[in-house]
């Protein structure tokens, strides 16, 4: 078997990692061992030449992370990756904020990631990269003479042509992608996007393999939907210590679970729920709504204000309905240990899970691995989230920006008699199962061999030809 070596902008340093990319792959790591490779902020880098990357010993496989001095933390993590690119492939180019020096950062620390990882690669390793802050590192390495199988899994939607306009170089950002083997996206709504702004902006032909012609080149793409550890996390869910009564007088609970980022539609979630409680007719099935959404990202001002928009609604709401002993809106900012969260959806009647754009949202699928299949709770999802291409059978979908398309929602949930929960609970959980986080990893990899495969057949046939 080769050697899997991994690069994503973090490394996983301690025992219980989370955010949805490290989990998923630290798991893959833990039980087949390799290399993974990202950055980390140090306050100041010695000398002025390439130096080396820092080890981090693990147990079941190596870590190396680069030292990004706090300059190149403000342009490339926050700056180009967070301030540029995330805003556009979410769709929110109003968001976007440009500045001197990012992109160049952006290119210059993957092209150093680049030469001084090179050193640690063997011939026969299979290289997998990892989302927004690292596309380019292919295009990088195979400067460097790395000939290896390379794919790449991009975790964010992939946007419209008309949101790669707007970055500043795109004939580069289009080029970056045609040094992979294979390039992972999470849905067919993104593949259906990239194929379009291939044919767009770099009038790429479609082949009827499947395949891009793109420049001299070919890109293979495809949806990798991302999964996670089904049955590890139901067991988390089914032995998870007690919880404290979540409130008061409320009858039911609904959940929302989400990273502090305005891709996560957490103001109009409150909207939502703002309607519901106004068009309500069951005066005595109070349910209590308990937000958890820990601060990310807080140096960059669109954090910022997200904040301040939710800490106003929310205040807003139980100033509206909060009765004594009654609070509608229970706002946590801190991130919970996932044992915890497992039992904490598990007593959730409803999740509320409501992005603008979602690359797939785990939380939609982790309450649904949560639940107890005699008396499951209720997923209400947005339209807009990756995960609607595979939960739609089970979900209630609902527009996020329509606040009563919300409210209409929660009222179908509180109502929905326990047979119909249980259908649509079973529906969605045949396909999570089925489709974990082992078999996201495995389908990807066995599609990068085929894909680096066919690559060398292709160059050893024109080699041979005299092209
Ligand atoms: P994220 O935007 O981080 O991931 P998501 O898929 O929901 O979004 O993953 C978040 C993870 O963090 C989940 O495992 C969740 O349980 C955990 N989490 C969130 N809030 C938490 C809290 N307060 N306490 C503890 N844990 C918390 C990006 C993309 C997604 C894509 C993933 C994986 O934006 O669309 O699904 O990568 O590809």
């Amino acid at each position: 078997m080769t050697r899997l070596v991994v690069f994503s902008n973090r490394v996983p340093l301690g025992d219980k990692p989370s955010g949805g990319l490290v989990v998923a792959l630290n798991d893959t790591m833990a039980s087949q061992g390799g290399l993974w490779i990202g950055t980390e902020t140090v306050k100041e880098r010695s000398g002025n030449g390439p130096e080396a990357l820092i080890n981090h010993p693990g147990a079941t496989f190596e870590r190396l992370a680069m030292g990004l001095t706090p300059k190149e933390h403000a342009g490339y993590y926050l700056g180009y990756s967070n301030s540029v690119l995330w805003p556009l492939f979410h769709g929110r180019a109003d968001l976007l904020s440009v500045s001197v020096g990012q992109f160049t950062t952006y290119k210059s620390v993957n092209s150093r990631l680049a030469e001084l990882s090179a050193p640690h690669l063997r011939p026969d390793d299979t290289i997998w990269i990892h989302d927004y802050h690292l596309i380019p590192l292919a295009h990088e390495l195979r400067k460097l003479g790395v000939r290896n199988p390379i794919g790449f899994f991009l975790h964010i939607p992939f946007p419209v042509a008309n949101g790669i306009r707007a970055l500043s170089d795109n004939a580069e950002f289009l080029e970056w992608f045609s040094a992979y083997d294979l390039v992972g996206l999470q849905t067919q709504r993104d593949v259906a996007n990239f194929i379009g702004a291939f044919r767009t902006l770099g009038r790429a032909e479609l082949l009827s393999d499947g395949r891009l012609r793109f420049n001299n080149g070919f890109i293979q793409v495809a949806s990798f939907p991302i999964g996670i550890d089904a049955t590890g996390f139901r067991k988390a869910a089914e032995e998870a210590p007690e919880l404290p009564e979540i409130t008061t007088s409320a009858q039911k609970v609904m959940i929302g679970v989400d990273r502090l980022d305005y891709s996560k539609g957490l103001p109009h979630r409150l909207r939502g729920f703002q309607a519901f409680l106004r068009d309500r007719h069951v005066e005595a099935d109070r349910i209590a709504f308990l937000q958890i959404a820990p601060p990310t990202r807080e140096d960059v001002q669109a954090y910022k204000d997200i904040r301040r928009d939710l800490e106003q609604l929310s205040g807003e709401v139980n100033g509206e309905f909060g009765d004594i002993g009654y609070m509608p809106v229970q706002y946590i900012h801190r991130s919970i240990p996932r044992e915890r969260l497992a039992g904490l959806f598990r007593r959730a009647d409803i999740a509320l899970v409501t992005p603008l754009n979602d690359g797939m949202n785990l939380v939609a699928k982790e309450y649904v691995a949560a639940q107890d299949e005699a008396d499951p709770g209720v997923l209400i999802l947005s339209r807009f989230a990756g995960a609607a291409e595979q939960l739609a059978e089970g979900a209630l979908l609902i527009n996020p920006y329509d606040a009563a398309s919300i409210a209409g929602g929660i009222t179908r949930a509180v109502t929905m008699p326990l047979e119909e929960r249980r259908t649509r609970h079973a529906a969605m959980w045949s396909e999570i199962a089925r489709h974990d986080n082992d078999w996201w990893t495995a389908t990807f990899l066995q599609s990068l061999a085929r894909a680096a495969a066919s690559r060398r057949t292709s160059e050893t046939f024109f080699a041979a030809a005299g092209e």
